[in-house]
């Protein structure tokens, strides 16, 4: 392997994951919701536990909120709590699937005042991006419909293009909006936005201020991700990342953690592709409905380093070279090589040069304060996504 490792360390440097404010609230399934000890009861609080994240990581500085779960009075205020516990406020989620006048869809609604309502919250979340000074706003939309005749496929196309072209309008100049797709659930039978053609085609349309969000949980099984990656970069038209695992559908595991070897050829096209910069945001989309909250983003976050400083390792000239050469097999060795490399000695080396205890988890669990948020948050009502 040729690539210096000072070069790898550097890089490693420079990165950044955003974490979700919902990580560290309860969460569960559609069957239950297992409540955990010490969870936050406020978004203040959600956003102390990001810290500590950030805290034993160094490379977590930014929060994600979704609104109306993280609903405050005052945003600023918020944003300000933010940077006094060393972080900052990241993207804003809108939820336009959890109110009732939602069942046959938001922003797709056959009903114009349904779809009104939905339309100002995401204007709304906007509003809140200019106190906050977030620049992304990510929309994911669980419309679509259950039966064949249900509605019109097409119209409900013409009323999100309307809804997304009114939003895109409000965006201020260094803002952004992040289109999500989904393959199905809620909807089974079609979805409005199912996958990144669909996404994509929408975002072309409105210009460089709408771009595609890959939620690595949000495909087919067997679907190569990392070719709409490429793809999607090469087309200067991907925003971002939500990052988690899945088995079998939108199972919002611990990213890295049933694939860590489609994680790193994601991180390798994301390198090739230029896209390893701060124009594309890489965040967790992630629950911990049966693992503690924060030592979970914690080894979360950990799992992209590590599948980062593989892909960093690539010797690119000697694959350039055997992709050259029309060797098949020594390509996929030189690829293969990276990956098989034991990167946790290096990324020791690289935390204790940063400042921080050379293993985050051990950290966390020795500093005391999921004692102390457990003894602390007794009384009052625990977060959660309230499914
Ligand atoms: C959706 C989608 C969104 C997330 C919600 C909670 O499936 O992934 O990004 O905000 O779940
Ligand atoms: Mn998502």
């Amino acid at each position: 392997m040729t690539t210096d490792s000072a070069q790898v360390k550097a890089a490693l440097r420079t990165q950044r994951i955003e974490t979700p404010s919902w990580a560290y609230g309860n969460s569960g399934t559609r069957f239950k919701v297992f409540a955990q000890q010490g969870v936050p009861r406020t978004p203040q609080e959600k956003i102390d536990d990001a810290a500590q994240v950030h805290k034993y990581t160094g490379i977590a500085p930014t929060v994600a909120l979704h609104i109306p779960w993280d609903k405050v009075d005052d945003y600023a205020a918020l944003a300000q709590h933010a940077r006094d516990r060393g972080v900052q406020v990241g993207a804003i989620n809108s939820n336009v699937f959890q109110d009732d006048d939602y069942m046959l869809g938001s922003v797709t609604h056959p009903d114009p005042k349904v779809r009104e309502k939905a339309l100002n919250h995401l204007l709304e979340c906007v509003d809140i991006m200019d106190e906050t000074g977030s620049r992304d706003l990510k929309l994911w939309f669980s419309d679509g419909t259950n039966y064949p005749g249900q509605d019109d496929i097409r119209a409900r196309q013409d009323r999100l293009a309307e809804a997304l072209a009114a939003v895109y309008e409000r965006l201020g100049d260094d803002q952004r909006f992040l289109l999500e797709y989904k393959l199905f659930e809620p909807a089974f039978y079609t979805t409005d936005l199912p996958d990144w053609g669909t996404s994509y085609a929408h975002c072309l349309k409105l210009g460089p201020k709408a771009q595609v969000v890959v939620d690595t949980g949000h495909h087919a099984p067997g679907t190569n991700i990392e070719f709409i990656v490429a793809f999607l970069l090469r087309e200067g038209k991907l925003g971002g990342f939500d990052f988690n695992s899945r088995f079998y559908a939108d199972d919002d595991l611990m990213v890295g953690a049933a694939d860590p070897f489609q994680l790193y050829r994601i991180m390798d096209q994301v390198i090739q592709g230029g896209g390893y910069t701060d124009e594309i945001a890489f965040m967790l989309d992630q629950c911990h409905n049966i693992e503690p909250k924060i030592p979970g983003q914690i080894r979360s976050v950990l799992n992209v380093q590590e599948a980062t400083a593989k892909a960093l390792l690539i010797d690119i000239e000697a694959l350039r070279a055997a992709q050259q050469a029309g060797d098949v097999l020594g390509a996929n060795a030189v690829f293969m090589d990276a990956y098989n490399t034991d990167v946790r000695p290096l990324l020791a080396e690289l935390r204790a040069e940063m400042g921080l205890d050379p293993d985050p988890m051990a950290a966390y669990a020795r500093s005391g304060y999921f004692e102390k948020i457990r003894d602390g948050r007794k009384d009052g009502q625990a977060a959660g996504w309230g499914a």
